[in-house]
């Protein structure tokens, strides 16, 4: 491909890519691109690469997918050579320093400006161009825009009374101090406890003198089983890099897994169903859920074995029969993303946790001391906000870019979240997103999936170049089946029916409604497919100014 060197133009820089974002996908999305022999920019508004590796810096915080050594990028062979993890669910700072590493190792900085934040992106027609302002008043256009965001990226702020007035100190796990925080001596407020409260309590309780956890919901959460990687583990990753990635590819999560032979939970007899399922709890990592029967997430009766399961280990587990109670979730299990953890549960036996069911107990107000709850007033010096994000489509939605004729995203996307393939948006042409809604995302082991995503869209980028196009974007009809496909997958399964921040749940106005792609890897079969047939469901436009047949 030719590539159109960056240039100054008065105060305008010109690109023909802008990436949004320097985490994991958008570090992926600039290497691919420039060995395209592409002109990138990327825009991130922290002070270093990682995205959600650089924000959520929490104690505890740990990969709690499955874990090492698949979750990285398999772009390079040597880069798989050369990194050692450590352990199976790796540390947030492992992680950081992998993602640093690979910063250097492909010289990715240098086209990465950080402290910035992208505060307009605009679509021009007539030029057919994207147009960027930063909060540094650095502007660029490009043809492509990358929108590397971030599926969990915009924090969800809890709104309750007094909140703002509260005079302690106040930290969300998604966007934690750099500096370490100490909680020696503090009294401690915990409200949230999906992944990130349960990875923190137990850390937080270790220390501080008193810790008050304010649960909405209870949830499932499963042993992590963090340990040492073995040597040989290690060598087998790196001797059988080919073969795994073909696993990868085949499996609808990402992970060199052999797929399980289809089983239902009642073709086994309860001892041996309970026999598997202790094997799997005592075995621990996100094993567990690749080991389970293929009907647990479909059917109320195999799912509700499974729940009765983990019911049982808390009841085990929690000395205090009242707190155990409290503790017992009432959802389908695995239909809120499924938690690991290190002994959350054994943390409830300590003396310094309390555990306040805010279902019974709501929060009334903050003072500047205190939380009061309708039981009474608990004072804290400290409190965590493990609240979670406005997921999937928060960030881009933060964004807000403005497509065709001014119309911003939030226009589009008042009711759903209209896109193709999960990566492109009508009137938003050249636009491309990266793990958004419409995407298998947050389903799919993340690195893998935005090198997957991010070749797709480099093989479009070429196919406009060569065919010497200035524009493609979906038709509202590709919107509406992508929609009414992804939609059809998730309803064949239990899914949908749980409030989530899978299905928008969590935040209060937004469209409630399941937006991943749960057909795994079918959905690189179906986005190959497209583009084999010449792109079925685009439109495209010629360059402006040539007279070109499509
Ligand atoms: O967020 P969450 P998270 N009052 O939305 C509660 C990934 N992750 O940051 O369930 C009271 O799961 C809310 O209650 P409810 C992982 O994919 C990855 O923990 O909505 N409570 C819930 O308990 C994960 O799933 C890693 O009723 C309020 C909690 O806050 C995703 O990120 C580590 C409230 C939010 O849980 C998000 O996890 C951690 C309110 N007003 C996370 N608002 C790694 O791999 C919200 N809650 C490192």
């Amino acid at each position: 491909m030719t590539s159109q060197p960056s240039q100054k133009s008065g105060s305008i820089e010109h690109y023909d890519a802008v990436i949004i974002g320097a985490g994991v996908s958008g570090m992926y999305a600039l290497h691919h691109l420039r060995e395209m022999g592409m002109s990138v920019r990327v825009y991130d508004g922290a002070t270093g690469i990682g995205g959600t590796w650089w924000y959520n810096r929490y104690p505890g915080a740990r990969v709690d997918g499955p874990g090492s050594p698949h979750y990285c990028y398999t772009f390079s062979k040597e880069l798989m050579q050369e990194w050692d993890w450590a352990e199976t669910q790796s540390k947030q700072s492992d992680v950081l320093d992998y993602l640093e590493y690979v910063a250097d190792r492909f010289d990715l900085r240098r086209d990465i400006q950080f402290e910035t934040w992208v505060e307009d992106v605009r679509y021009d027609d007539a030029a057919q161009r994207w147009t960027v302002e930063t909060s540094t008043g650095v502007r660029a256009s490009a043809q492509f825009m990358i929108c590397a965001v971030g599926a969990l990226s915009m924090t969800n702020m809890p709104n309750i009374p007094g909140i703002h007035g509260f005079a302690g100190e106040c930290y969300h796990t998604g966007n934690w101090p750099h500096e370490p925080v100490s909680f020696e001596g503090k009294r401690v407020a915990v409200i949230g406890t999906g992944s990130s409260g349960v990875q923190a309590i137990p850390e937080i309780a270790k220390e501080a003198e008193h810790v008050t956890v304010l649960q909405r919901t209870a949830q499932f959460t499963f042993p992590a089983g963090n340990r040492p990687l073995t040597a040989e583990e290690v060598a087998d990753a790196r001797a059988n890099f080919d073969s795994n990635i073909e696993k990868m590819h085949a499996n609808d999560g990402g992970f060199p897994v052999d797929p399980s032979p289809e089983r239902s939970a009642f073709d086994d007899t309860p001892e041996e169903r309970e026999a598997r399922y202790e094997a799997l709890w005592q075995r621990g990592g996100f094993g567990f859920f690749h080991g389970l029967y293929s009907d647990i997430a479909i059917t109320e009766e195999s799912n509700q074995t499974l729940s009765d399961f983990v019911r049982k280990k808390i009841r085990e587990t929690v000395n205090d029969p009242e707190t155990a109670k409290k503790l017992l979730p009432d959802h389908f299990v695995i239909t809120k993303r499924p938690i690991l953890d290190d002994g959350y549960y054994e943390t409830y036996n300590r003396d310094n946790v309390t555990l306040v069911d805010l279902r019974d107990d709501p929060i009334e107000r903050f003072t500047e001391t205190s939380v009061i709850t309708a039981s009474g007033e608990h004072p804290i010096d400290i409190l965590v906000l493990a609240t979670g994000f406005d997921a999937i489509s928060g960030s881009m939605l933060r964004l807000n870019p403005k497509g065709r004729g001014g119309v911003s995203l939030k226009e589009k996307w008042n009711e759903r979240f209209h896109n193709y393939l999960g990566m492109a948006i009508g009137g938003f042409p050249n636009l491309f997103m990266i793990h958004g809604p419409g995407s298998p995302g947050v389903f799919y082991n993340m690195p893998l999936g935005a090198e997957r995503q991010m070749g797709w869209i480099g093989q479009c980028m070429s196919h406009l170049r060569e065919k010497e196009l200035g524009a493609i974007e979906p038709t509202t009809d590709s919107e509406e089946a992508w929609g009414n496909e992804v939609s059809g997958i998730a309803d064949f399964t239990l899914f949908p029916r749980t409030d989530s921040w899978w299905t928008g749940a969590n935040i209060e106005g937004k469209p409630r409604y399941f937006t991943a792609y749960l057909g795994g890897s079918l959905y690189y079969q179906r986005i190959a497919d497209v583009a084999s047939n010449n792109y079925e469901g685009f439109t495209f436009e010629p360059v402006h100014g040539i007279d070109k047949q499509i």
